[in-house]
């Protein structure tokens, strides 16, 4: 970079505000981050509850590059598969991977920024709470910041990146300058988070190693691992239609619908009145964009660039993936311009292609796993990923454990659901599929994925 300055400021200090400072003071820039909300280290995280995510080996690395992988794994819990709860109660443990070198982790959200302030603290990054982004003046470089108290603050800066979530106050401020092509796709459901408490012995209620799913075809439950074993149990529900958040009014009705509908879970949640009632309903939307940034002055990334569905669990693992490819982009670019460019070429289609994946791994939890047809294929699935371990590889496990890049996950997803529906068709079973044929397909159509890969 051959700007005079390594100067750059931050808006918002959630996950990848915190990993992107990190990442920049490491390589001697110059950072200052601002955030809306009062120090969670101080103030207590916010709402207090313990919400988790699901962290994957993209944003495994990440950490690992910041510094800050072995303080947050010390309090992750491990998930070997999918748990799943039928109706009549009856449960099956679907591993992820091939064996515990393919898992995923539950981390909690709190503790996990917590972590990653810390260490961008003693990074050098200068953090500064209490300061929500207001308006910004572009043309003479002026960002303003209000604090609770009502308090304006201006600052002056050189680059604005947008690490501020969702519902970016920057990305408002930089569409007053440009068009973004912005376009938000609401899925129509909600969700809302319940808490399962540890047993009364101190230990987990439930499978501790496992991610929980009791699909439900139009709606569903999950459950992540917490270490104190606790289990924080997700409610996805339309917001119309029967059962929807129209009809499930307030806690008693969502008792009533976990007593028909989720009726092993429903007495592992003894607050579920209560949590319902007092916890907000989140919303779901896939956020579209065209452009992440105005020449140097602005970029954006994370939730700010292209918030997904978070049915693959990768939302934060994509904005950690984020981070580090601006890091990288800011280092090796002439100008800010020209990294943000880059970055925006990089990291936009692959965004495009996680946040469709999100959506379609949503219908699959939720219309597919029944179905004939479809357990077929997975079943030849299994078979050719073992007989081409290099080649075929399941999509689940290129997003989830690899790290090659979404748009390539997402393509050769493509291939190999054409592979599987060809080779199956007009076949009750496995035994009548022509392997030879099958192995000289896969070789032709898929090329081996590198060993950096
Ligand atoms: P955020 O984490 O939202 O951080 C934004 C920060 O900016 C916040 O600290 C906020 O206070 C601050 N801010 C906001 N406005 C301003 C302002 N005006 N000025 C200053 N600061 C501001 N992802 C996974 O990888 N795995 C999962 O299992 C997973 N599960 C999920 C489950 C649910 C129900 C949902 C909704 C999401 C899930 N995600 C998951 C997605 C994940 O939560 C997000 O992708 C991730 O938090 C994005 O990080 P971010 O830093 O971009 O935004
Ligand atoms: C993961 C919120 C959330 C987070 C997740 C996942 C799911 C369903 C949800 C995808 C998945 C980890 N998934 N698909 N099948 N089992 N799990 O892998 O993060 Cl709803």
């Amino acid at each position: 970079m051959t700007d005079n300055s390594r100067h750059i400021t931050l808006i918002g200090a959630g996950l990848a505000g915190a990993l992107l400072g990190t990442l920049l003071a490491r390589r001697g820039w110059d950072v200052d981050v601002y955030e809306k909300r009062g120090d969670p280290r101080v103030a207590g995280y916010a709402g207090g509850r313990s919400i988790n995510l699901a962290l994957a080996e993209r944003g495994r690395h990440a950490l690992r590059l910041a510094g800050a992988e072995t303080a947050v794994m010390r309090h992750a819990v491990m998930m070997r598969g999918r748990m799943v709860h039928f109706p009549d109660g009856r449960t099956e443990l679907l591993r992820y991977g091939r064996d515990d070198s393919e898992v995923i982790w539950s981390v909690h959200r709190g503790e996990l920024n917590i972590a990653l302030l810390d260490i961008a603290e003693q990074s050098g990054v200068r953090l500064h709470f209490d300061r929500g982004l207001e308006s910004v003046d572009f043309d003479a470089r002026i960002a303003r910041f209000t604090a609770r108290d009502g308090a304006s603050h201006q600052v002056a800066f050189e680059s604005l990146v947008g690490a501020d979530g969702a519902g970016s106050a920057l990305r408002e401020a930089m569409a007053g300058r440009a068009d973004l092509g912005a376009r938000t796709e609401n899925l129509g459901h909600g969700y809302k988070e319940l808490e399962i408490p540890p047993a009364g012995d101190g230990g987990f209620r439930i499978e501790p190693n496992a991610l929980h799913i009791w699909p439900r075809g139009r709606y569903m439950c999950i459950a992540l691992p917490n270490d104190e074993r606790t289990f924080t149990v997700t409610l996805f529900l339309p917001n119309t239609g029967d059962p929807s958040f129209e009809t499930v009014r307030d806690g008693a009705e969502a008792r009533a619908l976990f007593d028909r509908d989720f009726a092993d879970a429903s007495p592992l949640i003894p607050s579920l009145e209560r949590d319902f009632d007092g916890h907000p309903t989140g919303l779901l939307a896939t956020l579209y964009l065209d452009r992440w940034h105005l020449g140097g002055d602005a970029v954006l990334l994370g939730d700010a660039a292209h918030a997904m569905v978070p049915f693959h669990g990768q939302g934060m693992n994509c904005a950690f993936e984020d981070c580090v490819a601006l890091a990288e982009h800011l280092d090796r670019a002439p100008d800010r311009a020209q990294a943000f460019a880059a970055f925006q070429a990089e990291r936009l289609p692959n965004a495009r292609a996680i946040q469709r994946m999100a959506l379609e791994n949503y219908l699959e939890m939720r219309d597919r796993v029944g179905d004939d047809e479809f357990l077929l294929q997975r079943a030849l699935e299994r078979e050719l990923a073992a007989r081409h371990p290099d080649r075929f590889v399941p999509r689940y496990s290129m997003v989830t454990f690899m790290r090659i890049p979404y748009a390539t996950a997402f393509e050769r997803g493509e291939i190999q659901r054409e592979l599987l529906a060809e080779l199956t068709r007009g076949h009750e079973s496995l035994d009548s599929v022509d392997r030879a044929e099958a192995d000289r397909r896969v070789v032709e159509r898929l090329a081996p994925l590198g060993a950096d890969a």
